[in-house]
C-alpha cells in the first residue's frame, strides 16, 4: 500500500491548519515526508473540514503552487488536493503528477484537466465542505455512496479520465456511524476500483477514543491503516508518514504468505 502525505498549506485545516503555511516549512516538511516513505505529497491550498471558508482560487494557487514546484524539482512525486480545475492545471504545469479532489469533478471543467494527469481520485461527498453535515443521511450507506460515485467514475472515463481512484469520503457528509459502516465494507470498494482512503486523524478516531486534539489521534489512524492494508486499499491518505510505514512494515511481516 502506497502511503500519500497530507501538506496542508492552510491556516485552518483540522489538525495541522497554520503549521506549514510558511513555503519554505512546507517544503521541508514535505521532503521530510518524502523521505519517510511517502510514495506521494498532497499538496492543498483550501482546507475541506466542516464549514471551513472559501478560499478564492487564485488565494488557493498562489498557495500551492510554489511548494508544488519546488518538491516536484526536487524529485517528489506530487498530487494536487483542489476542488478547482484552474488550480488543477496550473498544478499540473509545475509538475503535479496527480490530481485529488474532494468533489468527484463538480468543476465542469475538471475531467478536461485530469486527462492530463498520471492519476486521479474521485471522492465521495454530499454538497461542499459548508453544507455536507446536513446531508449526512443515508439507508444504506455503501450503496449509496456507490450508486452517487458511479456517475462521476463514468463521466471521469467518457472524458479521456486515466487511472482513477475512488475514495468513500470518510467525514465528508457522514456520520460516526456511516465512516465505520464504510471503513467495514472497504472490501466491497477495493474489489470494485482500486481505492483511496483517507482516515488519518479525522473526528471519527476523536469520537471512539476520547481525543478532542487532532494530532494525538496517531494510534486510532493506525489502527485504520492495518485494516486498509488488510482489505487492499492501495493508497492511504496520512499525516504520520514514518509511524504509519513502520507499522504497516510490521503488519506486512506478519502476512502469511509475506507481502
Ligand atoms: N480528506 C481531507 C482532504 N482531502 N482527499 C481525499 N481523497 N480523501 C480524504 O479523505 C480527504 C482528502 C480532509 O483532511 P485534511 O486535509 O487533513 O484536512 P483539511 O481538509 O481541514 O485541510
Amino acid at each position: 500500500m502506497k502511503l500519500m502525505g497530507i501538506l496542508n498549506v492552510t491556516p485552518d485545516s483540522f489538525s495541522d491548519g497554520g503549521r506549514w503555511t510558511d513555503g519554505d516549512v512546507a517544503i521541508r516538511h514535505g521532503l521530510a515526508m518524502w523521505a519517510e516513505g511517502a510514495a506521494l505529497l498532497d499538496v492543498g491550498g483550501e482546507s475541506t473540514r466542516p464549514g471551513a471558508a472559501v478560499v478564492p482560487p487564485e488565494a488557493e494557487a498562489a498557495r500551492v503552487i510554489p511548494v508544488i514546484r519546488a518538491l516536484a524539482a526536487e524529485g517528489c512525486h506530487v498530487s494536487v488536493d483542489t476542488r478547482r480545475a484552474s488550480v488543477a492545471a496550473a498544478a499540473l504545469r509545475a509538475g503535479a503528477r496527480w490530481i485529488n479532489d474532494v468533489s468527484a469533478g463538480a468543476d465542469p471543467d475538471m475531467f478536461a484537466v485530469m486527462r492530463d494527469a498520471e492519476a486521479s481520485v474521485l471522492m465521495h461527498m454530499r454538497g461542499t465542505p459548508a453544507t455536507m453535515q446536513a446531508q449526512a443521511q443515508y439507508q444504506d450507506v455503501v450503496t449509496e455512496v456507490i450508486t452517487e460515485l458511479s456517475p462521476r467514475l463514468a463521466a471521469a472515463e467518457a472524458a479521456g479520465v486515466r487511472n482513477l481512484y475512488v475514495d468513500p469520503g470518510i467525514g465528508f457528509a457522514k456520520t460516526l456511524d456511516h465512516n465505520l459502516s464504510l471503513l467495514r465494507a472497504l472490501p466491497t470498494f477495493t474489489r470494485w476500483r482500486p481505492t483511496l482512503l483517507g482516515a488519518s486523524r479525522k473526528s471519527f478516531i476523536g469520537v471512539l477514543t476520547g481525543q478532542s486534539n487532532a494530532a494525538e489521534r496517531l494510534e486510532g489512524s493506525l489502527a485504520v491503516a492495518l485494516h486498509a492494508a488488510r482489505c487492499g486499499v492501495m493508497v492511504l491518505r496520512v499525516h504520520d508518514v514514518a509511524a504509519t510505514r513502520r507499522a504497516l512494515t510490521v503488519w506486512a511481516a506478519l502476512q502469511e504468505p509475506p507481502c
